[in-house]
């Protein structure tokens, strides 16, 4: 029998939230994951066949009746979840009126999803409209990228050329730009909402004060992308730390030429 704890989708989850720890993105229980999963993908485990418990929702997630989804648990460290998945981790379906979920495997110990589960189904809900390759939602606190919440207007077009411009990288890692939302209390639906309604434009979006919410086809991608934003935001602190004069930038002409050699299209209302 093969077992789900032995699976890829436990393996790499488990890669990625020690890599955001190691990275300092995720002091004490910060961030959250969630990576969607095929029910063909789930077939070959047999220990996933029986509910363990059903939890409510708190609101209506019916686009996603019967999906799956491996995510992290609320209070749960990044750092422990590689020696302790099983505790760390939980596989739940949603139930086919989409006001539940079942639990499936993994919270052995009685955990629950994140309190940012909200915001991670939504934003699910949202990206599946338009992009069916989707299935990863990523949460965490990327140190450079906070700190630019507090010395830079909250202005996306501002934002999205800053981060630009700090290396060649990022246009064409994001070239739609950054979303911005305003300062909102975590974990409420009213911030599922308004990160969900970024996502249509945008795969990374700005929690000001806070973090970051990426998303992305696959672990790995989703992890790249926030890497490649909060590189951008590194770079930007050690020019202030090298005395904050910019002696020269790339230009927008440069960028335009980036994004015709890389075959990507920025953001219209950015460049
Ligand atoms: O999971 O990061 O925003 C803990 C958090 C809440
Ligand atoms: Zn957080």
């Amino acid at each position: 029998m093969t077992k789900f704890v032995d699976s890829k989708f436990v393996k790499k989850i488990s890669e990625i939230t020690y890599a955001s720890y190691d990275h300092g993105w995720d002091e004490r229980n910060g961030g959250n994951v969630s990576l969607r999963i095929d029910a063909a993908d789930l077939t070959e485990y047999e220990d996933i066949k029986t509910v363990k418990k059903t939890l409510e929702l708190g609101f209506d997630a019916k686009p996603l009746a019967g999906q799956y989804f491996l995510v992290t648990g609320t209070g749960r460290y990044f750092r422990n979840v590689i020696n302790q998945p099983k505790l760390d981790l939980g596989l739940l379906q949603i139930t086919e009126d989409g006001q539940k979920a079942d639990l499936l495997w993994g919270f052995e110990d009685g955990g629950k999803p994140t309190s940012e589960f909200p915001s991670h189904l939504m934003t699910h809900i949202e990206r599946l409209k338009f992009d069916p390759t989707h299935r990863v939602v990523m949460h965490c606190h990327p140190t450079n990228l906070i700190a630019l919440s507090f010395t830079q207007d909250l202005d996306e077009g501002h934002i999205s050329r800053l981060l630009w411009k700090m290396q060649a990288e990022s246009l064409v890692v994001f070239p739609e730009g950054l979303g911005v939302i305003p300062y909102m209390t975590p974990g409420t639906n009213e911030i599922g909402r308004a990160t969900a309604a970024k996502m249509k434009n945008f795969r990374v979006v700005m929690w000001p004060h806070h973090g970051i919410f990426g998303v992305g086809a696959s672990l790995d991608e989703t992890f790249g992308l926030i890497e490649t934003v909060e590189k951008a935001a590194l770079i930007y602190s050690q020019i202030g730390a090298q005395g904050g004069k910019i002696k020269q930038s790339i230009t927008d002409d440069q960028l335009r030429e980036l994004a015709t050699a890389f075959n990507v299209t920025a953001n219209p209302k950015f460049l």
